[in-house]
């Protein structure tokens, strides 16, 4: 074992290794709060000055961190928050949180990686052990991370410093399985940057998973979240059938959810939402697309996904038909806009693009989300309706797209003339009621 490694694995055991987290977001700040928890001294870099000015004054902006336990960490000099660069000269382990998003044309969008990774090689010094949390299609961290971080500083990765990817598995608003418990994959750019990486990570967390190399921990979390989008996409599928077939999607999953194995029961929805599923599956079509190869179950699975936005507005257009009235004029609320149920979270949700449907049919389109107040996209803004039963007895139709957990469902059912349900919000209790159409 060389000089550097021991060296590296005594200021791991002594608690003398100097830790910072590259990114403090909802996966950044909880993996430095568990860290300083552990003893570690944590330095969360950041480029938002506001994330670091509240970090610093002990506020916690993610919801899985209370600002109490900020406050303590801050007070006891175990985290701190910097928005430069510098204090990477003193770091020892640097954990990369920053986001992986997809650009306009679908693309993969790397430049929050390069950016951290360009800065990061400036103070690279032996004896450190970087490790990238970002979810990435198989090859970043040796193709992209590992050439930056060798060409700009001559260090060698496995010798001088150690390089590996431990994909991020953070459910924010999940209480059961959080970052310190969450079974964590790491693989490593070579065998001793992984069985560094997993000493020093396993020094917080509960379960590390130890993988032969980068590839195959990058590839284990696309595997999870394509697992999820490409069932979703089933189930959608499922729906476009049985409403064809004249059957009850939601009573034939719950059928088949009685089996006790073989089977995990998915539901349709309106689309696919936030910033995991719809996006880390299309990372890794993309790169097998540069190899020649066309992942049809992503691309097909996207297909469907995206496409039940424009499914539920033909829904909408259906039901008020039956009514005798147009789209076009009537008075369509949408309940709920989150990408899911009880979050706050916009991002990618289907109801953006229900409601910009809606009002490209010339509708009247309202919303209510008692976690959003205020909605804008591609052009158009909308507040949030002040009185969700209210806006439902006067709408032509209502269309529940989140299944907020809160709401008055019973009084929404009475209040509505038209309720097109997209989550099977009401259940057994609109079972009959013609003027309820489920997906
Ligand atoms: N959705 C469906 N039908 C389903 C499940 C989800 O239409 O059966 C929709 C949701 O409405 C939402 C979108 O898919 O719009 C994504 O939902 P999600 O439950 O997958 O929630 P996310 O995006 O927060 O996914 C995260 C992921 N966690 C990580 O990547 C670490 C995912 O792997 C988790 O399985 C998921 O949380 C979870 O289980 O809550």
């Amino acid at each position: 074992m060389t000089a550097i490694r021991t060296e590296l694995e005594r200021k791991l055991s002594e608690r003398r290794a100097r830790m910072a987290v590259l990114g403090m977001g909802y996966v950044g700040l909880p993996l430095a709060a568990v860290f300083a928890e552990a003893g570690f001294d944590v330095t969360g870099i950041d480029p938002d000055p506001r994330k670091i000015e509240a970090l610093n004054k002990g506020e916690s902006y993610i919801g899985d961190i209370p600002s109490s336990q900020v406050a303590a960490l801050v007070k006891a000099g175990k985290l701190h928050a910097s928005a430069t660069f510098e204090p990477l000269a003193e770091m020892d382990l640097v954990s990369i949180c920053v986001p992986t998003p997809l650009r306009k044309t679908g693309d993969p969008d790397l430049s929050y990686i390069l950016s951290a990774t360009e800065q990061l090689a400036k103070y690279l010094h032996a004896g450190m052990v970087i490790v990238l949390e970002s979810t990435t299609y198989p090859g970043t961290t040796r193709e992209l991370v590992l050439e930056k971080l060798e060409s700009i500083s001559g260090l060698k990765a496995g010798q001088d410093f150690f390089l590996a990817f431990s994909p991020e598995r953070v459910d924010p608003g999940r209480e059961d399985w959080t970052t310190v418990n969450m079974p964590k994959v790491i693989g490593g750019i070579t065998p001793a940057c992984g069985e560094v990486a997993a000493l020093w990570y396993g020094q917080a967390l509960k379960t590390v998973i130890p993988v032969s190399s980068a590839e195959v921990a990058e590839m284990a979390k696309l595997l999870e979240n394509t697992f999820r989008m490409v069932n979703i996409g089933l189930v959608n599928e499922m729906a476009l059938m049985c409403q064809r077939l004249g059957v009850d999607v939601w009573e034939v999953i719950d059928a088949a959810a009685t089996k006790p194995f073989g089977f995990m029961k998915f539901t349709p929805g309106p689309g696919l939402g936030g910033h995991c599923i719809p996006i880390d599956p299309l990372y890794l079509s993309w790169k097998l697309k540069s190899l020649n190869y066309t992942a049809r179950f992503i691309e097909l699975a996207s297909e469907i996904n995206t496409n039940m936005p424009r499914y539920v507005v033909s829904r909408v257009q259906e039901a008020l038909n039956e009514h005798g009235k147009a789209l076009n004029g009537s008075k369509v609320l949408v309940v709920g806009a989150a990408y899911k149920p009880d979050i706050d979270d916009l991002r990618e949700s289907p109801a953006l693009d229900v409601i910009g449907l809606l009002k490209e049919k010339k509708a009247t389109v309202s919303y209510h989300d008692p976690f959003i107040p205020h909605v804008e996209h591609d052009g158009w803004a909308l507040e949030s309706v002040a009185d969700m039963l209210k806006a439902a007895a006067e709408a032509d139709a209502v269309v529940v797209v989140t299944n907020h957990t809160d709401y008055d469902y019973p009084a929404l059912l009475k209040n509505a003339k038209l309720i097109i349900d997209t989550r099977n919000a009401f259940g057994a209790t609109a079972k009959g009621n013609p003027k309820v159409i489920k997906l």
